[in-house]
């Protein structure tokens, strides 16, 4: 969808700070921080809510956002997805937080994990 700002980010039209990409998963950091590191993982393909995304595009998402967790060091974290405006979703594209709690955000960009 031409006017999604996360397929506009996903294209490159608007730069984003990317921690990871794949053909069907994209994770940047978020712009407005909750905390230190917090990042988006989003599906590639455009939906708005959770299910409106098949299944196979969804596959990838909860286990990126499990590895960004690892690499970060993170013990204590949230993973929140919001649906529909009274959810306080304000992006009408499926996107997974990664939010690491304060007290845990020192030491980021530590290795990879490959599994
Ligand atoms: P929400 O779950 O839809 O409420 O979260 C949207 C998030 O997208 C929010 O944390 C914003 O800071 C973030 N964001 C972004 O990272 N880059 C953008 O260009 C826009 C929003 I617009």
């Amino acid at each position: 969808m031409a006017a999604c700002i996360f397929c506009r980010i996903i294209k490159g039209e608007i730069p984003s700070l990317k921690i990871f990409e794949s053909e069907k998963t994209l994770a940047f950091l978020d712009i407005g921080p909750l905390s230190k590191g917090h990042s988006l993982v989003i599906p590639k393909y455009h939906g708005a809510k959770l299910h409106d995304v098949p299944d196979d595009q969804l596959h990838e998402v909860l286990s990126i956002a499990k590895r960004i967790a690892i690499a970060q060091g993170l013990q204590d974290y949230n993973i929140l997805q919001n649906n529909g405006k009274i959810a306080h979703q304000q992006v009408d594209h499926v996107h997974f937080h990664v939010i690491p709690k304060p007290n845990e955000t020192e030491g980021l960009g530590i290795s990879w994990p490959t599994k």
